[in-house]
């Protein structure tokens, strides 16, 4: 089998959208994810103009070789961009190895480890007695895990939580809006949040929380040891991680389980995080952590450590991502949870697939390949609208992490 041909598709059914679809010979295809939150066109034009070429006539099979001959053969390596590309030309490959041999891709990776894929859902609200109301409604959903975000008094808009009532979508319309943020305010405020939620329901439901890069690492092990009596599964990026050794510190001060590395995109970001079991969780995602081939020795490095996966599925990740992360969480042994954030009914058309969620699980079906698809002529009334991530500030006006 050889490749004859690729192409980038760009769409808006909600938000932006980069899939790539490698063609072959004998008439399949493979589909893969190459978003990149608010910088998406930077991927595009890399696919386009320097992977593509490089792709025609190689064989489709051959995922390893392809792989190195792109990260490798390309000198300049690593960072977002690049390996979105290269996950995208990964995935695509192993949905046409699927479809070839007729076989979900969950059983090229190792077969099924287990039944369903634990999943966690969002659940926010501007007051914590709306974030609590938001828990039980996906209580009630089914989920078994939930991550809760709340406004914090004293500051207009925050992470995890959308202004007014439509859902939660981090990236918006035109330049990036900018917000304010105190973290003082906030390590006030979050304990209250989860006081509050587990007086409502208990010790049963899995409780999550994502500080998205906004503490120090002393302000972190105080958030840490302040959430210890509501046993969270997990606390999410509570530093910035291009200094690992801070979370060295922040391990020392607290037994509040630490997940990392959603923008992490090579074992070189977390070598140490995860041979020092400074964190418990590897959030590092198929398609921001070049594919397949290599999420599975990301993940494979992180089992001899005691770290499990807690992949990245946040609405810009699309639905070709999603299969890919669930064919990924039910094959490899030392799974954690995957984020699930459910796409818009617009996205979801766009991409017909063949997951699904039942009783706090999702599972891949098993259709050949990724079970996942685009309909290219719906996808072209949605054309690509420049979005951007929110820039943040502390209240004197100095840029910080958003
Ligand atoms: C998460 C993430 C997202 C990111 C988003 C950026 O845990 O789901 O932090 O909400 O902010 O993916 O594009
Ligand atoms: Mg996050």
């Amino acid at each position: 089998m050889k490749i004859t041909n690729a192409l980038v598709n760009v769409c808006s059914p909600g938000r932006n959208f980069v899939t790539l679809k490698i063609e072959t010979d004998d008439g399949i295809y493979g589909l893969g994810d190459a978003t990149l939150n608010g910088r998406e066109m930077a991927v595009v034009s890399y696919l386009t103009e320097h992977v593509i070429p490089c792709l025609i006539g190689r064989d489709p099979f051959q995922t390893e070789d392809i792989w190195q001959y792109l990260y490798r053969g390309a000198y300049w390596r690593r960072g977002p961009v690049t390996m979105a590309a290269i996950a995208a030309v990964d995935v695509s490959l192993w949905d046409i190895k699927g479809k070839a041999l007729r076989t979900p891709v969950y059983n090229l990776l190792g077969g099924k480890s287990r039944e369903g894929v634990l999943v966690y859902a969002h659940a926010h609200g501007s007051t914590v007695e709306e974030a609590v109301d938001d828990v039980g409604r996906h209580v009630e959903l089914g989920y078994l895990a939930v991550r809760a975000q709340s406004g914090v008094p004293g500051l207009e808009s925050t992470y995890g939580v959308p202004k007014g009532t439509q859902a939660y979508e981090p990236a918006e319309r035109g330049l990036p809006s900018e917000s304010r943020w105190s973290s003082e305010l906030y390590l006030r405020h979050t304990p209250r949040l989860f006081q509050k939620i587990r007086e409502a329901f208990g010790e049963d439901v899995h409780l999550l929380h994502d500080c998205h890069h906004r503490l120090t690492p002393i302000e972190a092990a105080r958030l840490g040891k302040d959430l210890e009596p509501f046993h969270l599964f997990w606390m999410e990026d509570p530093i910035p991680a291009e200094l690992q050794v801070g979370f060295k510190l922040l391990r020392e001060h607290t037994t509040t389980p630490i997940a990392t590395g959603e923008v992490f995109n090579t074992i070189w970001d977390a070598h140490d995080l995860i041979r020092r079991q400074w964190i418990d969780y590897i959030r590092t995602s198929v398609v921001h952590a070049g594919g397949f081939t290599h999420l599975k020795k990301i993940a494979d490095f992180a089992a001899i450590y005691n770290v499990r996966t807690g992949c990245h599925g946040a609405t810009d990740l699309s639905p070709i991502t999603m299969a890919a992360a669930l064919h990924f969480g039910i094959a490899i042994h030392n799974f954690g949870i995957q984020e699930h954030m459910p796409h818009s009914a617009e996205t979801d058309e766009v991409f017909p697939h063949a997951y699904r969620f039942d009783a706090g699980y999702m599972y891949p079906g098993d259709a050949p390949g990724l079970g996942v698809d685009i309909d290219e002529s719906l996808a072209s009334k949605y054309p690509y609208q420049r979005a951007y991530l929110p820039i943040n500030r502390k209240l004197d006006g100095t840029l910080t992490d958003w």
